[in-house]
């Protein structure tokens, strides 16, 4: 026999590095309109191939097709297209704000901006997410101040934050979207948590779980989907799977499960997934999961098929484990260019219509900086006081603390 006594273990690799050519060709793209429309109490037997498909309403010629097509109206399409520029001029502000020392840190959402700012919109007031730090988009689309978030990332003295939490790590209850946290995963085991506490109090509110590729192979993942599988928790578990874990390539958390999605049937989660570059798929789909929950039919896993256009973060180079031109391979499209091409095809848009927004969303995005930087930034003006620092943990400061804040003489 080969190889008796000698084991191997397997480490899968990336297609391409850094110089080749990128080669998206084991991406398998089904037609847009192809995948069906099941009922919300579908048996999630009956449906798993769902988990190695991809729904897509979209096609190449900017209409939109098949089952899942025509839930949302032109103008509620072109408010969407307009919280994705916002989000993407936004990025750009702030990302040279980060280059400017102005911030220490940033992260974009270049590419993924379809699956915050659509999934949002089919949201009720009250819901509550638990989004990792690429979800700005629920913020933007939910109609959250740009200059609040803002003040968050120069952790300035209007920060409501008061400088406690990393940039970006924004928090909003009234706008449901619950505390992010760096420790990434946690989002889910809460989210689980949180919807069946919702249950409990028979509440209606449901949560909304979120989390990256990379991060689905952390445990809480996986202790997650159990107990909300067990309990039927009315939750929805969002997997966005944009490719890339800083600069680790999806392969390694995905393993030879097929897909992301596929890790739900296990569970009998019903398990989609769903093109994350098509504003109105992520849209229906998203409907389609919280629907479920909200009638007491358990959770739904989705997976979001994205790319990362940008890098990780201020602090990551791309170029050192990819190719450069990767994105432009990317066989999904740009979410924003995709739009606007299918609202051009309707009748209701066209490129200097486009070029106009721009403008003005850039216009709006420089005053609302304007703003939070008359409260300050990382190295200049206003900050949070000193003494916010011992605010706002305990009903009752422990002595110890106390102490610590006569000595700090605030
Ligand atoms: C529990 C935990 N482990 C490691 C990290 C460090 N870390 C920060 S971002 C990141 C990559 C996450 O990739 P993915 O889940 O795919 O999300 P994406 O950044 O692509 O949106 C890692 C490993 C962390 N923040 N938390
Ligand atoms: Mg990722």
């Amino acid at each position: 026999m080969a190889d008796a006594g000698m084991l191997r273990f397997h480490v899968p690799e990336p297609e391409v590095r850094p110089g080749g050519t990128p080669d998206f060709s084991n991406v398998t793209i089904p037609k847009a309109g192809s995948a069906p429309r099941p009922e919300i109490d579908v048996d999630p037997r009956t449906i798993r191939d769902m988990a190695f498909s991809i729904i897509r309403v979209l096609n190449r010629d900017g209409e939109a097709v098949g089952p899942w097509a025509g839930l949302l109206s032109d103008q509620e399409l072109l408010e969407g297209l307009r919280h994705m520029m916002t989000l993407r001029s936004f990025d750009q502000r702030m990302q040279m704000a980060q280059r400017q020392g102005k911030t220490s840190f940033y992260m974009q959402h270049l590419g993924e901006e379809a699956v915050s700012c659509a999934f949002r919109k089919a949201l009720t007031k009250g819901d509550m997410n638990f989004p990792t730090y690429r979800q700005a988009g629920l913020l933007i689309a939910d109609g959250y101040p740009m200059v609040t978030m803002m003040n968050q990332i120069y952790s300035n003295e209007a920060d409501p934050l008061k400088g406690r939490q990393l940039p970006i790590m924004y928090s909003s209850k009234e706008h449901g979207f619950f505390s992010i946290s760096g420790n990434l995963a946690t989002q889910y085991i809460q989210a689980v948590g949180w919807a069946m506490a919702s249950a409990i109090s028979n509440d209606s509110r449901i949560a909304a779980a979120w989390i990256g590729d990379g991060s689905t192979a952390e445990s809480d993942f996986h202790a997650a989907l159990v107990f909300a599988s067990t309990y039927k928790a009315p939750v929805v578990l969002n997997v966005v799977n944009n490719q890339w874990a800083i600069s680790t390539f999806q392969g390694i958390a995905r393993g030879g499960s097929g897909t992301f999605a596929a890790r739900g049937l296990g569970f009998g989660i019903p398990s989609l997934r769903v093109d994350g570059n098509d504003y109105l798929a992520v849209h229906a789909v998203a409907k389609w999961a919280i629907e479920r929950a909200r009638r007491n039919l358990g959770p739904t896993l989705v997976e979001y098929v994205t790319y990362r256009v940008g890098a990780h973060s201020s602090s990551d180079d791309p170029s050192a484990y990819r190719p450069k031109a990767e994105s432009d391979a990317w066989p999904l499209g740009d979410p924003i260019v995709r739009l606007k091409n299918h609202l051009i095809l309707r009748g209701v848009w066209s490129d200097e219509r486009h070029a106009q927004a721009e403008a003005e969303i850039l216009e709006t995005v420089i005053a609302a900086q304007k703003e939070a930087e008359s409260h300050g930034t990382l190295h200049a003006g206003g900050k949070p006081s000193t003494r916010d620092m011992f605010e706002g943990v305990y009903a009752e400061m422990p002595p110890h603390l106390r102490r610590q804040r006569q000595q700090a003489g605030v």
